[in-house]
């Protein structure tokens, strides 16, 4: 598939997804959202992607937010299909197999906060500001806005931005435990894909299996949980990498992970 409005670039196993709609701050329209499931659907079949990296190009904006000149005057019907490829784009990436790190620079405001959450894992440059103003527009969050926030910083923190409206910069965002890290604008890209080809190097069986265990057990209760836990860890004792990484440990050398 031909991109308009992404970015697609694959450096040492990291695939780099930026958003580039820049007249309207990257604002998510149809044709974006299209095109992003392609692009998650892509990470997730080639082998020779490990991790990936969602950022927006240029310095203003990562996402501002669902695009609201496409969707004023959509009847309910058409919101709510416009709502569900939403959601199942996000949860595409939130279950993608590989790690994926949301890079902020700028705005990241309603669907962009709310597709920030779906990364594992969130770096912000210093001009960053997060927030879900959907009541400003008369509507509340629709892409998953009202679960993750609530489930990121608790539900006392979360209603007071989405009913608030407000915006919260970098900083403010890191000590909610929005944002992981938080850098300056200009070491922002260098650093998050550090981390991220730091990510792809790592054996990725387990990286898989981290993932799942944290994402498909964190809504069980304990018990259940830990068992998904145990399963998943004892998968590990099958691959190559389990076998090698301990060797390596016990010949004091560095291992050597094939990926298998
Ligand atoms: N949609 C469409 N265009 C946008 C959007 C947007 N979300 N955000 C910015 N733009 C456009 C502006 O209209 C402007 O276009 P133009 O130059 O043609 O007038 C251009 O981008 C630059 O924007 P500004 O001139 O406004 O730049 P400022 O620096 O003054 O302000 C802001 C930047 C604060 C980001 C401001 O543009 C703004 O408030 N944007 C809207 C943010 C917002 O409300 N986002 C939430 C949208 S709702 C949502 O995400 C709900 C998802 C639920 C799914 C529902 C599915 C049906």
């Amino acid at each position: 598939m031909e991109y308009k409005n992404l970015l697609f670039d694959v450096q040492d196993k990291v695939a780099l997804v930026q958003f580039n709609r820049p007249k309207a701050l990257n604002a998510m329209n149809s044709e974006t959202m299209g095109e992003l499931m392609d692009a998650i659907k892509r990470c997730g079949s080639d082998d020779g992607i490990k991790a990936v990296v969602l950022t927006g190009a240029g310095d203003r904006a990562f996402v501002a937010g669902a695009d609201i000149v496409e969707m004023q005057e959509l009847p309910p019907s058409e919101a709510l299909k416009f709502m569900e490829r939403g959601h199942e784009t996000y949860r595409s990436i939130e279950i993608l197999p590989k790690p994926t790190i949301a890079a902020v620079k700028g705005f990241a405001l309603g669907g962009g906060t709310e597709i920030a959450m779906s990364c594992d894992m969130r770096f912000a440059a210093d001009n960053a500001r997060f927030g879900q103003p959907e009541i400003l527009l008369g509507l509340i969050p629709g892409w998953g806005g009202t679960q993750r926030l609530t489930r990121l910083i608790g539900i006392g923190r979360a209603k007071e931005l989405i009913m608030g409206g407000g915006q919260i910069d970098a900083q403010r965002a890191y000590e909610l435990g929005l944002v992981n890290r938080v850098y300056p604008m200009d070491q922002l890209m260098e650093e998050t894909m550090k981390f991220a080809k730091k990510l792809a190097a790592m054996p990725g069986f387990a990286i898989k299996m981290a993932k799942h265990s944290i994402n498909f057990g964190y809504e069980l209760p304990l018990e259940p949980a830990n068992r998904l836990e145990m399963e998943c860890c004892a998968q590990c004792f099958s691959t190559h990498d389990q076998k090698e990484g301990m060797k390596a440990f016990v010949e004091k050398r560095k291992a050597n992970f094939l990926d298998k």
